[in-house]
């Protein structure tokens, strides 16, 4: 399987993360890309290749430029107004308050951030950007290729139309969906597998039926983002019917896991689209130290040949996992799985 990369995914390297009261070394850090690299060569996975340059345009189409331009300049705001850490919100426009989007840099970041725990950095927005050009690549090849793994990082499906959070600040997939459309697909069903509820591209899809999505994930009473990602989550005007979200309970193991993966295999089956892109998250693993889905090494083998089964072009958008010692073993076990299904 061809792998799309870019070494500009190291301009993020955040000293902070918000969690239990500390600021602790970020989970979703530089190093993982290396033992998802190493796997992808000692496996012998494909060629690994660096993207193009791709522009603005379908970053416009999916992002409110507001929202851009804040993570174009926020760093530089940030620095301006002489704050000794990195950038973290501290104030939101709770409930009944105004949603008004204020000038000052902590009104911004409190407007524009779903949580705290992603701190903005200097190279943040140009690791972001090169991830898009990753998922953007591979869209492109999509057509030559019967699957492509999109190597991104930072991840993006916690992305939102104008939020960023949860290690995301901008989708991916919604933009690698959003590309596969523009060069003719007439419906797109995103999977989301990441532990984590894909709140950022269902936000993006909520109310459009051209583009199906459907995520496994971590029950909102339970764990991240808390505030999204129920089962009654169904969609919107045009877009009803086309929102599905399978909300699991702590301690899932594979067997529950796997039945929801072949209801949602299901649903995309009856859809028919033109591709799917899956959200690729191995943070559903035993040891991840953030999660609480309980599949093994093996488990990821068998259901990347599930996802096969769909017989779609198949485009893989790296997502979270956190147990970095074995996140290539487990990410490159879906890949292989899938192409020796
Ligand atoms: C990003 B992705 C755990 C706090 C979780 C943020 C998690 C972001 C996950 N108690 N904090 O979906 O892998
Ligand atoms: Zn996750």
């Amino acid at each position: 399987m061809l792998t799309i990369y870019s070494e500009d995914h190291r301009k993020r390297d955040a000293k902070t993360e918000l969690l239990g009261g500390q600021l602790i070394p970020p989970f979703e850090k530089p190093s993982r890309m290396d033992f998802i690299l190493d796997r992808i060569h000692s496996e012998g996975l494909g060629e690994v290749i660096a993207p193009r340059e791709f522009g603005m345009e379908t970053i416009l189409k999916i992002h409110d430029h507001h929202y851009v331009k804040f993570l174009q300049t926020v760093w530089a705001e940030w620095a301006e107004a002489g704050m000794k850490g990195e950038a973290i919100a501290a104030s939101w426009p709770a409930r009944r308050m105004q949603q008004r989007c204020p000038t000052d840099i902590d009104g911004k970041l409190g407007y524009y951030a779903l949580a705290a725990e992603t701190s903005i950095t200097e190279g943040t927005w140009d690791a972001a950007k090169a991830s898009t050009n990753v998922a953007l690549e591979a869209a492109s090849r999509l057509t030559q290729e019967s699957a492509v793994f999109a190597l991104c990082r930072p991840p993006g499906h916690h992305a939102a139309l104008d939020m960023y959070g949860g290690y995301c600040f901008l989708n991916n997939a919604a933009l690698a969906a959003q590309s596969l459309l523009d060069q003719g697909a007439e419906r797109v069903a995103i999977l989301d597998v990441d532990f984590h509820h894909g709140n950022g591209t269902q936000d993006i899809f909520y109310t459009r039926d051209d583009v199906l999505f459907i995520s496994i994930h971590g029950q909102p009473e339970d764990a991240f983002p808390h505030f999204l990602g129920y089962e009654d989550e169904t969609g919107q005007a045009a877009g009803e019917g086309y929102n599905r979200n399978f909300a699991l309970p702590p301690g899932t193991p594979f067997g529950p896991w796997r039945d929801a993966l072949k209801k949602s295999l299901d649903i995309i089956g009856k859809y028919g689209p033109n591709a799917l892109v899956i959200s690729l998250g191995t943070d559903t693993f035993e040891k991840d130290p953030i999660s609480f889905f309980k599949l093994t090494s093996d488990d990821f083998s068998i259901y990347g040949s599930d996802l096969a089964q769909a017989n779609l072009p198949t485009l893989f958008v790296m997502e979270g996992g956190y147990a970095v010692e074995e996140i290539g073993i487990n990410t490159v076990n879906v890949l292989q799985g899938f192409e020796h299904a």
